[in-house]
């Protein structure tokens, strides 16, 4: 059975705060993958620092894409399986749009706006016993606000920031068009991909121009409760709390 590490859902409007656990457990689900959810609130955890990881046959890989690639060299596993090359091509570059431009836009929203960082620091940290509640914080901020800096969204202003994440939001409506998925009546990853950024983006309480610029785009709104709905009738078994040292 594997073992899919992931954070815990600790942010209300979202299945999990972060859009790359979102993308693996969505695709698990689709694909009909059996596995348990274990909860991991450390990254250092994981083999690569960051979440999501998979454990399977003794083995621990990290990365959604290099996960999804193992389960289909190993398993067969392929949502994109029915696309032709061509099809193939978009979805890659859909998919790269999200998960390292897109992606970013929501990072900035969510840890350097300062409208918003009270209530993420709440959410993440609240639990942190003092002076750890004080301490943890300040620091991944600022590690947060070092990466986006070495990623280069950082260097933008936050209306610079916004509007490349509105220009990737409106290219992203413009593909998906009136097709219930990117790649018509059948979801691929692609539909994994956009639902757990935009999902991440809209259903939490935390306003943003980002925000603004997904509402406006009905499709993409119809889109992420389509993949909702999909993503729960594909529930599988309780996740498993895993109790870790810090
Ligand atoms: N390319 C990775 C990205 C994973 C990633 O960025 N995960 C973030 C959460 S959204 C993380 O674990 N960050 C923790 C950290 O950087 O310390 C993937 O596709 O899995």
């Amino acid at each position: 059975m594997i073992r899919l590490h992931i954070f815990p859902a600790t942010l209300k409007g979202t299945p999990n705060p972060s859009p790359f656990c979102v993308k693996l457990e969505t695709a698990l689900r689709l694909a009909g993958v059996p596995h348990r959810v274990w909860y991991e609130t450390n990254p250092a955890n994981a083999p690569k620092g960051k979440l999501p990881f998979i454990e399977i046959e003794g083995e621990r890989i990290g990365d959604s894409a290099l996960i999804l690639r193992h389960l289909n060299d190993k398993l067969g596993v392929d949502l994109d399986r029915d696309l032709n090359d061509l099809e193939k091509a978009q979805s890659h570059m859909l998919q790269q749009m999200v998960d390292e431009r897109l992606y970013w836009v929501l990072v900035h929203s969510r840890w350097i706006d300062d409208g918003n960082w009270p209530v993420v620091k709440r959410v993440f940290f609240g639990g942190l016993p003092f002076p750890l509640s004080r301490i943890v914080p300040r620091m991944a901020r600022k590690q947060t606000r070092a990466a986006l800096r070495t990623q280069g969204t950082g260097r933008h202003t936050s209306d610079e920031i916004y509007a490349l994440g509105a220009r990737d939001l409106a290219a992203l409506s413009a593909f998906l068009g009136d097709k219930p998925f990117f790649f018509g009546d059948k979801p691929t990853l692609t539909d994994a991909t956009v639902f757990g950024t935009v999902v991440n983006i809209i259903g939490p309480d935390l306003p943003s121009p980002l925000k603004d610029a997904a509402l406006a785009h009905k499709n993409l709104v119809r889109h992420t409760e389509r993949m909702g709905e999909l993503y729960a009738a594909k529930r599988q078994r309780q996740p498993i709390m895993l109790t870790m040292a810090a």
